[in-house]
């Protein structure tokens, strides 16, 4: 049976191919599509969501808008990354789904309560602003749900810091939340995620489609690659958010290691930082582990795979 999901996210080009990959996956079947602060304002992030939901003609789940700052600090946007907009490059259509009235904390609220336990996993791939507020409201789905997959963090690298990545270190008292909430959390952080590199023989795989959702793919990668390698020094991008998506789809896309996981909110040079104990093996009731090692083709063949299945759609 595929595997039920709600996808937390802040298009974002990498979180765009998230959530193609989601809907493309036979694997996963998305229950719903949240939106937070975080590589660009709440209004933009939102937007560029449904800007998605049209390119692939994704209709018939809920998306909602969700926090439009951290908990705690200020908002920080990342223009230098994803340009004005949040996913600069191809040229968006203008949204037609209608936005869902409800806050996304109600709607991830309302999803996981509504569903058997056991059976919904969170797939966060920003700020970890709305679940954390989730967990806060009503605490009843931290039982609730399957597990939470998400990308963000990182055990050995940074880039917001020299070792803070930029989901957590933009809100780091929600991740605080989320890591020691109690349920299942795996972390696909960049010490995974700088596997997943773009290179040229991954666009022309994903080129060689030929579909209009191909097409708009390819373009944010283009841009993606300029701006990672202006910004980060990077040959080619690496593109974090769909390696959380795969993992829930085929676990044996990487490997990842049962650790336990904190995050610093203290430190005056790592806040932020996911600290994790590799020291001995872990506590039995240890319940975080990290993605460690990803193989390369496996994940872009899930990509190209779910983008042939979406198809042609209308522009
Ligand atoms: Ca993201």
């Amino acid at each position: 049976m595929a595997e039920r999901i709600i996808l937390d996210c802040d298009p974002g080009h990498d979180d765009a191919i998230a959530l193609l990959l989601a809907h493309g996956s036979p694997a996963i079947d998305l229950l719903a599509v949240t939106t937070v602060a975080g590589n660009q304002t709440l209004e933009k992030v939102t937007r560029n969501a449904r800007a998605v939901a049209r390119i692939a003609d994704i209709t018939g789940i809920p998306f909602a808008a969700g926090a439009d700052r951290p908990l705690v600090r200020e908002v920080e946007t990342a223009p230098d990354i994803h340009g004005e907009s949040g996913m600069d490059g191809p040229e968006l259509p203008a949204p037609s789904l209608a936005l869902d009235p409800r806050h996304a904390v109600d709607l991830i609220i309302d999803t996981v309560m509504s569903h058997d336990p056991g059976t919904i996993t969170l797939v966060p791939t920003g700020a970890l602003t709305n679940i954390a507020l989730a967990a806060r409201k009503e605490p009843r789905i931290i039982e609730r749900v399957r597990r939470v997959v998400l990308m963000g963090g990182g055990y050995h690298v940074g880039n917001w810091s020299p070792v803070a990545e930029f989901n957590i270190k933009i809100d780091p008292e929600a991740a605080h939340i989320v890591f020691n909430a109690g349920w299942e959390v795996v972390m696909v952080g960049l010490d995974l995620t700088h596997q997943a590199l773009a290179t040229p023989e991954v666009v022309e795989q994903i080129a060689q489609i030929g579909t209009g959702p191909a097409r708009f793919v390819v373009e944010l990668l283009e841009f993606f690659g300029e701006m990672y390698q202006e910004a980060q020094g990077f040959e080619h991008p690496p593109v974090h958010d769909p390696c959380a998506v795969a993992y829930v789809i085929d676990p044996e896309v990487m490997t990842t290691r049962t650790v336990p996981v904190d995050i610093e909110l203290t430190g005056t040079l790592t806040l932020g930082m996911t600290v994790a104990d590799f020291r001995s093996p872990a506590p039995e009731d240890c319940r975080t582990s990290v993605a460690v090692d990803l193989d390369h083709q496996r994940f872009w063949d899930l990509v190209t795979d779910a983008l042939v299945r979406i198809g042609e759609v209308r522009p």
